[in-house]
């Protein structure tokens, strides 16, 4: 893998507009060349400039996994976590300012296994989040382990014999489970992702959208090839309408759908239902102790 470098660029204030360019992170990724989360990685930028916030504006959160050192690559607010924990990472941050647009990135080992079960209740809550899953099928950074959505029969470095396990459907979990944004896309269609996520962090609610993104070193079978054969954008496809969502949710084969299958505008996020936020963020609100007391607790903690 390409040596970190780090740029000697420093403060770089948005003037005007936004652009990509302003969230350009001064680490450059260590991804192999060819992975799929550079096509990510640049709509998220993309998406973040269309949104025109600056960058003290948006915080990304991760956990750990290659895709998971994507905060590292971009330049908001960012949070590296632990495996498996990013959500509920983000859950507080989104509740200690609900006024920032968090993102949240990371790949299937990360959300759907270590971490599955912050997933369901990050749903079920409907928590104001978009969570970017970055799907390659496989555990990356670990060289080559079957993940939650490794495909029966796949031979990994953990399923020599093939893999006798089922895969998990996220796109069809986060329609069942409570998610009001639901969508899947492709690294190797930007132009759509970009859009995908501009939407899914203006919807009001837990957003979903797995992303095709394909590791060329540990996954030889779900290639970018094998993706661009196949996806499919949905077309004549209503969102409100749930049980055509599920129907469209569960087609894999010779075409994979990819785009918006799901989207409910009409249940109100977490945070809209959190009376302690009638009054603004939290962060903004007066912490009632002493800066005494309020060191006295940062102390202990240390
Ligand atoms: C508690 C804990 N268990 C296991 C690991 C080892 N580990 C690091 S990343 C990873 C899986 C990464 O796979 P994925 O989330 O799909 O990301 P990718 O590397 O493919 O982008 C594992 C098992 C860890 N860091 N912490
Ligand atoms: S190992 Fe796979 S997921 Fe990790 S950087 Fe390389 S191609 Fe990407």
């Amino acid at each position: 893998m390409a040596k970190r470098e780090r740029s000697t660029r420093r403060e770089r204030p948005i003037q005007g507009a936004p652009t990509a360019r302003d969230f350009q992170g001064d680490v450059r990724p260590d991804w192999c060349a060819g992975c799929g989360d550079y096509g990510v990685l640049s709509s998220l930028q993309n998406a973040y400039a269309k949104l025109g916030k600056g960058n003290h504006e948006h915080l990304t959160v991760s956990g750990i996994g290659c895709s998971s050192n994507l905060p590292g690559y971009i330049r908001t607010y960012g949070m590296h976590t632990l495996h498996g924990r990013a959500l509920a990472v983000a859950t507080g941050a989104k509740f200690a300012n609900h006024e920032m647009n968090v993102v949240v990135t990371g790949g299937d080992g990360d959300g759907y296994g270590i971490g599955g079960n912050h997933f369901i209740h990050t749903m079920r809550k409907n928590i104001d989040l978009l969570y970017i899953v970055m799907d390659n099928q496989i555990y990356g950074l670990t060289i080559g382990q079957a993940s939650p959505t490794s495909l029966m029969d796949m031979k990994t470095k953990s399923t020599p014999f093939g893999n006798i396990e089922a895969p998990l459907n996220p796109i069809a979990m986060a329609i069942v489970t409570g998610a009001t944004y639901v969508a899947r896309g492709f690294s190797g269609n930007p132009r759509q992702l970009t859009e995908l996520m501009y939407n899914g962090m203006q919807h009001k609610g837990f957003a979903l959208i797995d992303v095709f993104s394909p590791c060329i070193t540990f996954n030889r079978d779900n290639t970018s090839d094998f993706f661009k054969q196949r996806v499919r954008e949905l077309e004549d496809h209503d969102p409100s309408d749930k049980a055509a969502a599920l129907e469209e949710a569960v087609k894999w084969g010779d075409e994979i759908p990819i785009g918006l299958f799901y989207q409910d505008t009409s249940r109100p996020s977490l945070d809209q239902m959190e009376p302690v936020l009638e009054n603004g963020p939290m962060a903004h609100q007066p912490l009632g102790i002493t800066k005494e007391q309020g060191n006295a607790i940062i102390q202990g903690m240390m």
